[in-house]
């Protein structure tokens, strides 16, 4: 898969919004990689495809949770927004072919971080994250830290997510706070 026919499929994946949102965290991740580093075209790649399953039918998505034994089961108890990223590793996987783990894991913790998160996992995740598409001013604070500090940036990302979730009174996937505990404690 090269990335012509990652961003081909993807826009055919995609609503065109959700596609220009794809295109700019790709250019986000990519200035995140010239400055920390990381596998550059692994990056490109996961950013690429960070939301192909965005669009998926949620009850296709917990279908799979269901019989994929590689999946949490715990994915199903808290909100539906959280599977894309998890079950689009999956799909990733068996439909686009592709095998690499610097990539898969960068899709599947893309929306909530983990404990230990690689390097690869911390740009796709923050890029995500403060590309300019995000107007609100937590992406604001978030985007001038990573100016020259990645893991204080994806601290300040993960706090305003667990606020921003706590304060709509939903439930917070553990790896999420298992990241925020991992940066605060760095
Ligand atoms: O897919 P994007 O919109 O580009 O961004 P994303 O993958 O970060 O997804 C954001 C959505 O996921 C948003 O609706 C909040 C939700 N979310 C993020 N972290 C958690 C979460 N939902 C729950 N229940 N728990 C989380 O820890
Ligand atoms: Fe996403
Ligand atoms: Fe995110
Ligand atoms: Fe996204």
């Amino acid at each position: 898969m090269n990335e012509k026919k990652a961003f081909e499929t993807v826009r055919h994946s995609l609503k065109p919004r959700r596609f220009e949102h794809t295109e700019r965290v790709v250019e986000q991740a990519t200035k995140l990689a010239e400055k920390y580093g990381g596998d550059f075209k692994k990056i490109r790649m996961a950013a690429i495809l960070h939301d192909y399953a965005k669009y998926r039918p949620t009850e296709e998505m917990r279908q799979k949770v269901m019989k994929n034994s590689t999946l949490p089961m715990r994915l199903l108890d808290y909100g539906d927004e959280l599977l894309h990223s998890f079950v689009g590793a999956v799909y990733v996987k068996e439909e686009l072919d592709i095998k690499d783990e610097v990539i898969l894991s960068a899709i599947r913790y893309h929306t909530t971080g983990r404990a230990g998160m690689t390097l690869e996992e911390k740009i796709v995740f923050l890029a995500d994250y403060i590309e300019p598409g995000r107007t609100f001013p937590e992406a604001a604070e978030a985007r001038k830290l990573a100016e020259d500090d990645l893991d204080l940036a994806c601290l300040a990302s993960l706090k305003n997510t667990i606020i921003h979730l706590s304060n709509k009174s939903l439930a917070i996937y553990p790896d999420t706070f298992e990241a925020y505990n991992d940066f605060v404690n760095k």
